[in-house]
């Protein structure tokens, strides 16, 4: 494998959960892959997660790493070809990349989408860039429209709680008062479509993902319809896509909150969320704190998924 950009990447998803639970039953074995070869992680976002388990996954396997927040000590970035960089930018994204490129063997990017077109975010400008011209491979750390990283994270915690066969996965919107990408739902229904799962989504009206995502999904505008046996609920917040209001907060509905009498719906189901979340508008309190709530291990296995990412592409260099 050399770029990791969506679940296309990854080719048969039970080749890659098994790999993954070889991996982490024996986080160590593949250290001689990783000697004397560089990682570097770019971030134009901030991240908790992201930067701790990608870094602990390359180290797992031996290999050494770089971080960079663009924003922190680095030069403004001009992405924008054919600007005339007179403002406040002194260099320009075309040189900056391929100067990373000299210094590592492969590259991890974090770059959300900006809001500002919608064309440029649906078109991954600012990843393609890094894949066209770094003559590295490169990897998603959550990009304008997808986060594969989490989506393989989840669907190996999914993997590892199920209890059915193929178990019914409702990912629902809730509410948050800031302006969200939609990467994060987007890559999890991708994943989930190409998974053995009964997966369904519910969101407010006005809140629809892109058809391409979506695909053939069940969209429930009830969540409480949606709810109903569902073994698994994946809360997340997104904004909208649909013109006019691309990249915007239209509703902040707390009806939709995910609190205890939305999980009674349910049968008895696990609780799951990305991380970070607010409580309270995402979910409350109790429900986080649950023996349901499997947040934690969710996290836990994004050191995992980087990990099987980063063990194909040293193996493909
Ligand atoms: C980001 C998002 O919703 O895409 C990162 C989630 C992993 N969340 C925030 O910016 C709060
Ligand atoms: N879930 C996730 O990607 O978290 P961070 O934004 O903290 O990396």
């Amino acid at each position: 494998m050399r770029n990791f950009t969506t679940v296309a990447d990854i080719g048969d998803l039970n080749d890659a959960v098994k790999e993954a639970l070889e991996v982490k039953a024996d986080r160590f074995a593949f250290q001689h892959l990783g000697r004397n070869k560089t990682l570097l992680m770019i971030f134009f976002n901030s991240s908790l997660r992201t930067r701790l388990s990608t870094q602990k996954a390359a180290m797992n396997l031996g290999m050494n790493t770089i971080v960079l927040d663009v924003n922190q000590g680095a030069w403004k970035l001009e992405t924008e070809r054919g600007v005339i960089m007179d403002g406040d930018r002194p260099e320009h994204l075309l040189e900056a990349i391929p100067v990373m490129g000299c210094y590592c063997d492969v590259i991890g990017v974090r770059s959300f989408a900006r809001f500002e077109s919608k064309a440029d975010d649906y078109n991954e400008v600012i990843l393609n860039q890094f894949i066209k011209y770094s003559g590295r491979p490169v990897f998603s750390m959550e990009a304008a429209t997808r986060h594969p990283l989490q989506s393989f994270a989840d669907l190996i915690t999914i993997e590892e709680y199920k209890t059915k066969q193929r178990p019914k996965v409702v990912m629902t919107w809730a509410p948050h008062p800031k302006a969200l990408p939609q990467a994060v739902p987007n890559s999890f229904a991708e994943w989930m479509r190409a998974a053995d799962v009964d997966f369904v989504i519910a969101n407010p009206e006005g809140y629809d993902l892109d058809p391409q995502f979506v695909g053939d999904t069940k969209v429930y505008h009830n969540q409480d319809e949606a709810l109903k046996g569902a073994d698994f609920v994946y809360a997340k917040n997104w904004s909208a896509f649909a013109d006019p209001n691309y990249g915007k907060v239209i509703s902040t509905d707390r009806s939709w909150t995910v609190t205890a009498d939305k999980m009674a719906l349910t049968d008895n189901a696990f609780f799951m969320h990305c991380l970070p979340v607010r409580r309270n508008m995402i979910v409350s309190d109790d429900v986080i704190e649950s023996p349901r709530s499997i947040v934690i291990p969710e996290a836990a296995n994004r050191e995992i998924s980087a990990q099987v990412v980063l063990k194909r592409i040293l193996q493909s260099l």
